[in-house]
């Protein structure tokens, strides 16, 4: 994979407040392309973060996995992608309806330009089958992932979230030009924390991802840089 290409594929969660966020922010200009703001720093600082991320040059992944009545969600979708995000989540759990309405809050925002993207959450990587069980969820995590992602597409939303296990099967169901973004993302060595079912960068790619997310493991290392750019280089030499 060329250098540029993998810079575009991965995406750096910063979940914090203000203060090391912008440092963070600062840290990593020149070398990360996309970064993530989700509901830990968008509660604590508002839509305004995101323009801000955007003015230092980042593409913004506003991961607020949104879950409410189609009419909520539509407002809130719109409101969101307002701010100039480039990318927003649902939860797939809300059901076609909700999915339907998020789509068409970001069309509405979009005023007729180009759209942000809005993606579904299908299984959190934290969750293990045990987990989804525990909620009810008797069907094997790949086929609760599959469902929930055949039901996004059917319903205008551009791809899913999931973990690097279900990456080559949630290509394989949506297509070459789907969004497939996972978490569960895990350089060799790194802390699983409370990631559950998990794979390297590398690993994730090839599995079919679109995107990978990497928060904890870029984020907490001493040199944030230097992992980041690690992780660019195993893209580049293995992926
Ligand atoms: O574990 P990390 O620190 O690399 O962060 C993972 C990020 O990915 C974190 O921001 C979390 O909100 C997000 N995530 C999802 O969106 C969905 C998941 O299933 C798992 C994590």
């Amino acid at each position: 994979m060329l250098d540029s290409d993998a810079r575009d594929r991965v995406i750096v969660a910063i979940d914090c407040g203000r203060e090391e966020a912008l440092d963070l922010a600062d840290r990593l200009s020149g070398h990360a392309r996309w970064l993530k703001v989700g509901m830990t720093l968008f509660y604590a600082e508002g839509p305004a973060i995101v323009a801000e991320m955007r003015e230092r040059g980042f593409k913004v992944f506003l991961d607020l996995k949104l879950h409410d009545i189609p009419h909520q969600v539509r407002g809130a979708a719109e409101a969101a992608v307002r701010t100039g995000a480039d990318l927003l989540t649902i939860h797939g759990l809300g059901a076609g309806a909700m999915m339907a309405a998020a789509r068409e809050g970001v069309e509405a925002a979009a005023e007729g330009g180009e759209r942000a993207k809005v993606i579904a959450v299908t299984v959190l990587t934290s969750m293990d089958q045990a987990a989804l069980s525990s909620i009810g969820v008797e069907s094997p995590v790949a086929e609760e992932a599959d469902r929930l992602a055949g039901l996004a597409t059917q319903n205008g939303i551009d791809g899913v979230v999931c973990s690097p296990q279900e990456a080559s099967r949630m290509r394989e169901l949506l297509g070459e030009g789907a969004l497939v973004v996972t978490p569960g993302v895990r350089p060799a060595g790194a802390a699983l924390g409370d990631q559950s079912r998990v794979a390297t960068p590398a690993q994730a790619i090839a599995r079919g991802a679109s995107h990978i997310v990497v928060g904890r493991p870029i984020t907490s290392a001493d040199d944030p840089v230097a992992a980041y750019e690690a992780i660019v280089a195993e893209l580049v030499e293995q992926a």
